[in-house]
C-alpha cells in the first residue's frame, strides 16, 4: 500500500538512551526526516500520531550514572529533561515524549512477557554467562566490550557491534573484557528466557524479504537479508540486573528484562500515556483492525545501528503477540560524521545540539536545513560548518529569503503593500504559474519515499524559480513605465511566496511561521500550494523583514575553534601518564637541596631555542642557571618569578656557561613547561621538602 492510501498513522522516533545530550548525529539519523514525514502528513489532513520518549534502562544508564557518579535515578532525570527540552526548542514536534520509567510502561512492558510466556513463546535455558568477581555482578550487554566476531570492530558491545550493527551475545566476543573492572570476566551459570528468532525465521523471511523487497531503503533491507541469510540465533529477553523492568515470574525475582525487549514496547506505552492525557483512544494506531485497510501505518525512523532491533527482534515480539500490526516502513539513516571524523560522545566530537540553541539562537531552521541537505539517506554523510554557512548565506538567505523580501518590498513600494491584481498574462507567466503548480506534488512524493534531500532541494528550486521570474520580468524597470505589467509580475510573484510559505514548513517550520505573518496568511493545507490564486487581489501584506542573517567566517572560525579544542582536550587524555619510576630511600631523597629562589635577570642564550640564562637569588648567593624553557617564556615575563630550585646539583658547563642548580618544572603531556613554585611569596632560600 502506498502512504497516501493510508489514513492513519503511527511514527515514532528512536527512543534515545537518557544518558547524554543530543548531537547533530541523533538528529541526522532519527528525528529530523521523522518531524518533516509528520508536519507533510499531518498538513495533508492525515491522522497522526508522532512518538517519542527516552530510553531509561538498560546498561548504558547504569555506566553513565557510574562515570558522573551518581545514581540511575538522577542520570534520566537529568537527561530526559535536558533531551525533551531540547527536542521542543529544535521544532521536533512529538505528540508524545513519554519515558520509560514510568509505571505505565513498566505495565506494559510485563504484559507482554507474559502473554509470550503463556503462549509458550519462550525458551528457559541455563548457561554459563560472564561474571565479574571482583564486582559481584553478572556483565549484561555494554558490560561487556571485546572483538566483533563478524567485523573485527575492538570496541564491540556484548550485546551489539556499533561499526557493522549485528546483534551479538557477549559469549560472542573474542577477548572479553568487564567494563567494570578491565579483567576478563568469569563464567557462571544462570537461567534466562530466550525469543528463539530461529523458530520465527521462516515467519520473518516471509515478511520481510518477500514483503519488503523493493519497499524498504536498499541499505536496511540488505542488512537483514545478510542477517537472515547467515541464520538467526534465540535471543536472551531477560538479565541479571539491577535496573530496568522487573520479570514478572517468581523464579525470575531479581531478574529485569532485556533493555531491546522493553524500549520498543516503549513507543507503545507513550501512545497509552498520550490517549490518556488527551482522552483519545490509543488502540487504533497499534492494533489490527478488522478490515485490514483501517490499520495504521507504522513508520520507525531510527539510525542504522538500531536496524536489527526494529526490523527483527520487535517485529518477531509484535508477531508472536499477535494482536499488534507491524512496521510497514523502516527507513534507518547511515551514519553522520563531523568535519571529517566519526562523531564520538566520549570524545566530544560532536555539535551538541542544546550548545547550538544557546549559542545561535533563533537558528533552528538554519540548522534543520543545514541537516535535511546533508542527510546520510543512502550513505554515511558529513556535516562541516563551511557547508553549514554556505546552505545559509547562499541558500536561504540569497535564494529564498532575498525572493520573499524582494516580492514584499516591492509591493509596499508600488501597491502600497496590496496584492496587484493581474493583467493579461504572457508567455512567461504562463510557463511560470505551470511550473509552480507541479512543485507541491513533485516535493510530496519525495517525502511519501524518504527522499528528504531530494525534496528540500525540490522546495529550494520553487524559490530558485521565484528569482530567476523576476529577474527575467525586472519589475523594478517595468514600474517606470507599466504599472499593470509591474502588478501582474508581482502577483505572481506573491502567489509564489504564498507557495514556499507552504512548502517550507515541514523543513523550516519556525521561518514558515515568520513568512505567514508577513504575508498575513493563515496556516494552510499542503494541497493549497501551487495554486494561482492563493492571495487575491488587494490581499494586504504586513512589513518586510529579512528571514536569514549572513553567518560570518568568525562564527564559523569560533566553531572550528571549538573542535580543536576538544580535539585538544581527547589527545592530552590519550597519552597515558608516565608510569612511576622505581622506589628511592627517603636518605636518597633528602640528599637533594631544594630552595625557593626569585628570578632575577632572564635572558635567551644566543643561537639556542630552548636554552635561557638565568640569575637567581637563592637566599644564600645569586647564581647562573641555564634552564631549557625558552620556547614557553619570554624573558621580561620571567623577572620576579619565585620558582624551586635544586642548589646543590653539581655544576655543568651548557654552552659554555656554567650552571649552578636546576629549576623544578612540571612538563604537560604535549611538552609544554611550568614553573613549580611557592603559591604565596616565600622567603628566597626557604627549604622545599
Ligand atoms: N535507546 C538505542 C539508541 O539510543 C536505543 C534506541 C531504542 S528505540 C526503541 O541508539
Ligand atoms: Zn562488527
Amino acid at each position: 500500500m502506498s502512504i497516501s492510501s493510508f489514513k492513519r498513522f503511527t511514527i515514532t522516533s528512536a527512543l534515545p538512551y537518557a544518558n547524554g545530550p543530543l548531537h547533530i548525529g541523533h538528529i541526522a539519523g532519527a528525528y529530523l526526516p521523522a518531524d518533516i514525514f509528520v508536519r507533510y502528513l499531518r498538513m495533508n489532513g492525515k491522522d497522526v500520531l508522532y512518538i517519542g520518549g527516552s530510553d531509561e534502562h538498560g546498561a548504558a544508564i547504569t555506566i553513565q550514572a557510574k562515570k558522573e557518579g551518581t545514581t540511575p535515578q538522577a542520570i534520566i532525570d537529568k537527561y530526559h529533561a535536558l533531551n525533551k527540552e531540547t527536542f521542543r526548542r529544535f521544532g521536533i514536534s512529538f505528540d508524545m515524549y513519554h519515558r520509560t520509567s514510568e509505571p505505565i510502561h513498566h505495565e506494559l512492558s510485563q504484559e507482554f512477557f507474559l502473554r509470550l510466556y503463556e503462549k509458550g513463546e519462550f525458551t528457559e535455558l541455563e548457561s554459563e554467562q560472564y561474571y565479574d568477581e571482583e564486582f559481584g555482578q553478572f556483565l549484561a550487554d555494554r558490560y561487556v566490550t571485546g572483538t566483533c566476531p563478524n567485523c573485527g570492530y575492538e570496541s564491540a558491545y556484548g550485546d551489539q557491534c556499533e561499526k557493522c550493527g549485528t546483534s551479538l551475545n557477549p559469549t560472542d566476543l573474542i577477548n572479553p573484557k568487564s567494563t567494570l573492572s578491565g579483567k576478563t570476566p568469569l563464567l557462571k551459570r544462570t537461567k534466562h528466557w530466550y525469543l528463539p528468532l530461529d523458530k520465527y525465521q521462516p515467519w520473518l523471511e516471509k515478511w520481510l524479504l518477500e514483503g519488503k523487497k523493493d519497499k524498504w531503503k536498499s541499505n536496511v533491507y540488505g542488512q537483514c537479508s545478510s542477517w537472515l541469510k547467515s541464520g538467526l540465533q534465540p535471543r536472551a529477553m531477560t538479565r541479571d540486573l539491577d535496573w530496568g523492568v522487573d520479570v514478572p515470574l517468581k523464579e525470575a525475582a531479581g531478574k529485569k528484562l532485556y533493555v531491546w525487549l522493553d524500549a520498543p514496547i516503549g513507543y507503545i506505552s507513550s501512545s497509552k500515556q498520550w490517549a490518556l492525557d488527551n482522552g483519545k483512544d490509543w488502540e487504533p494506531y497499534w492494533k489490527k483492525q478488522e478490515n485490514p485497510e483501517d490499520n495504521s501505518c507504522l513508520i520507525h525512523f531510527i539510525g542504522k545501528d538500531n536496524i536489527v532491533f526494529h526490523c527483527i527482534t520487535f517485529p518477531a515480539i509484535l508477531h508472536a503477540h499477535g494482536d499488534y500490526i507491524l512496521p510497514e516502513h523502516v527507513p534507518a539513516n547511515e551514519f553522520l560524521n563531523l568535519e571529517g571524523d566519526k562523531l564520538s560522545t566520549s570524545r566530544n566530537w560532536a555539535v551538541w545540539l542544546n550548545e547550538y540553541l544557546d549559542e545561535f539562537p533563533g537558528k533552528e531552521d538554519e540548522l534543520r536545513y543545514a541537516l535535511a541537505s546533508i542527510l546520510p539517506e543512502t550513505k554515511d554523510s558529513e556535516f562541516t560548518w563551511k557547508d553549514y554557512q554556505a546552505r545559509n548565506n547562499s541558500e536561504l538567505l540569497a535564494i529564498f529569503g532575498n525572493f520573499v523580501n524582494r516580492v514584499i518590498v516591492l509591493t509596499h513600494k508600488y501597491f502600497e503593500g496590496n496584492v496587484p491584481a493581474t493583467g493579461k498574462l504572457e508567455a512567461i507567466d504562463r510557463e511560470t504559474l505551470t511550473e509552480l503548480a507541479g512543485f507541491p506534488s513533485r516535493i510530496g512524493s519525495a517525502i511519501e519515499q524518504f527522499r528528504f534531500r531530494e525534496a528540500l532541494a525540490e522546495f529550494m528550486n520553487l524559490a530558485r524559480l521565484g528569482n530567476k521570474y523576476l529577474a527575467d520580468t525586472e519589475p523594478w524597470k517595468l514600474a517606470k513605465s507599466d504599472m499593470e505589467r509591474t502588478g501582474t509580475v508581482l502577483n505572481i510573484g506573491a502567489q509564489i511566496a504564498a507557495s514556499l510559505s507552504i512548502v517550507s514548513e515541514p523543513f523550516l517550520p519556525f521561518t514558515a511561521v515568520r513568512l505567514r505573518d508577513m504575508l498575513r496568511i493563515p496556516a494552510k493545507n499542503w494541497a493549497e500550494a501551487g495554486r494561482a490564486d492563493l492571495l487575491s487581489a488587494g490581499h494586504l501584506f504586513g512589513q518586510p523583514e529579512l528571514l536569514f542573517q549572513k553567518i560570518e567566517d568568525s562564527v564559523v572560525e569560533a566553531q572550528l575553534q571549538k573542535l580543536q579544542n576538544s580535539r585538544k582536550q581527547n589527545d592530552l587524555a590519550r597519552q597515558a601518564v608516565t608510569p612511576s619510576k622505581s622506589p628511592v630511600s627517603y636518605e636518597d631523597f633528602i640528599k637533594m637541596d631544594i630552595r625557593v629562589g626569585t628570578i632575577l635577570e632572564a635572558e635567551k642564550v644566543a643561537k639556542t631555542k630552548k636554552l635561557m640564562k638565568l640569575k637567581i637569588d637563592t637566599g644564600m648567593d645569586r647564581r647562573t642557571v641555564v634552564s631549557g624553557i625558552a620556547e614557553f617564556f619570554q624573558p621580561q615575563e620571567l623577572v620576579g618569578k619565585q620558582v624551586s630550585i635544586l642548589v646543590n646539583l653539581a655544576p655543568r658547563k651548557i654552552r659554555g656557561i656554567e650552571s649552578q642548580g636546576m629549576i623544578l618544572m612540571a612538563e604537560e603531556k604535549d611538552g609544554t613547561l611550568r614553573f613549580i613554585g611557592p603559591h604565596q611569596q616565600t622567603a628566597n632560600g626557604s627549604i622545599v621538602s
